[in-house]
């Protein structure tokens, strides 16, 4: 069916079966990695790493060449689609993402133009073919963007917030301006991650980080209608394959059965919510992905094994299941225990599947 030496992943977000439950983790190209650190001093910083193919490329390859990861991801952020708009980001370590030119007027909106992928964000799609070539169908390849709704926090707070008063504030008192502004995100990510599966990537994911921050109605109203467009707009074919799409919901735990209706073929799952909840709630429609708190990385190793039975059986038997964490791999994480995290995985889970 693929061109893959490995395509557990794809079989998994399609609820087919597998032998074993497949495993990557978010943020698994990162600080964590001692030749992450080498590659990123080398580059300077964040964004030139992001923005020269062959580091980029490299970075995404690390930890598949470190661990037997049953997926690589793309290397690169979700801002740079607001970059490729013009608002001057920067990214500080200890300090994370700032924009110089945030929005938030009627004009600075308005005023906001789609980018084209191939001229404007033509470096990630280079990244991705040099990845490609590399792992040469070893491992799926996954490309991602923000929801507009989590990249829209940045743009109108300029960089990470707390409680996100500038944009609630749009959300209360200009709802018309925030939806222009989420709708002209939504297009410009669709276009995005189209020319992402044009470049050659095996799955998409959408991120929504901060859909935590909404109520139940904002968030049917302001998140998901617009990541519902990004997947109406998205090739879910091909290279005569289907393109699995993942929506990582963090906080939005509270209105999964909603997610699982937006057209994707599986849901992120953060560590608040029960795996065996979260799929009985959601009924065979997605897959699930997660979800193991990523400070459990810092436990000795027999307590690593045992959370991974108990995130196993709580998902219990059956396809549908990829392994991840509920959220990034943190900075200060022992590289060896990521490494006992994926064998037990990998051993664990075998009976699931029998
Ligand atoms: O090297 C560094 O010091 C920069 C830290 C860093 C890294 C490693 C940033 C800045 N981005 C990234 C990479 C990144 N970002 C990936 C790489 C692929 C992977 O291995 O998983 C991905 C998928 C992202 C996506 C991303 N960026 C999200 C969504 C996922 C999540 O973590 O919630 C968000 C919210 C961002 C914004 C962003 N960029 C960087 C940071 C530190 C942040 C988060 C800031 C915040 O918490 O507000």
């Amino acid at each position: 069916m693929s061109h893959l030496k490995n395509d557990s992943l794809l079989r998994a977000l399609l609820r087919e079966p597998v032998d074993v439950t497949p495993i990557w983790l978010m943020r698994q190209a990162g600080r964590y990695l001692p030749e992450y650190r080498d590659v990123r001093r080398r580059a300077g910083d964040f964004l030139t790493l992001c923005r020269t193919p062959a580091l980029a490329c490299e970075v995404t390859l690390q930890p598949v060449r470190r661990f037997p990861l049953d997926a690589a991801i793309l290397f690169s952020d979700i801002l740079v689609i607001p970059d490729a708009m013009g608002l001057g980001l920067s990214i500080e370590e200890q300090v994370g993402p700032r924009f110089a030119d945030p929005v938030g007027s009627e004009k600075e909106i308005r005023g906001l133009r789609i980018p084209d992928p191939e001229r404007d964000l033509g470096y990630v799609l280079e990244a991705i073919r040099l990845a490609q070539r590399e792992l040469s169908g070893e491992v799926p390849l996954i490309g991602f963007c923000g929801s507009p709704w989590t990249v829209a926090t940045y743009m109108v707070e300029g960089g990470s917030s707390r409680d996100f008063q500038k944009i609630k504030r749009l959300l209360f008192e200009r709802p018309e301006l925030l939806h222009h502004l989420l709708g002209v995100v939504a297009a410009a990510s669709g276009a995005y991650l189209n020319a992402q599966v044009n470049a050659g990537v095996d799955a998409v994911m959408i991120f929504d980080s901060w859909a935590g921050a909404l109520s139940r109605n904002a968030y049917l109203q302001f998140s998901l209608e617009y990541i519902r467009r990004i997947l109406e707009t998205v090739t879910r074919a091909a290279h005569g394959r289907r393109i699995p799409a993942i929506v990582f919901s963090r906080g939005g735990g509270a209105w999964i059965e909603e997610t699982a209706r937006c057209g994707c073929d599986a849901i992120g799952v953060d560590w608040t919510q029960d795996l065996g909840d979260a799929r009985r709630r959601t009924g065979g429609m997605v897959a699930l992905q997660g979800n193991l708190d990523p400070a459990v990385l810092f436990a000795p190793e027999s307590s690593i094994r045992e959370e991974t039975t108990i995130l196993l059986e709580s998902y219990g038997k059956g396809c549908g299941h990829v392994f991840n964490l509920g959220h990034g791999v943190l900075p200060d994480t022992d590289p060896e225990r990521v490494a006992t995290l994926v064998a037990a995985v990998h051993e664990l889970s075998r009976p699931y599947h029998l």
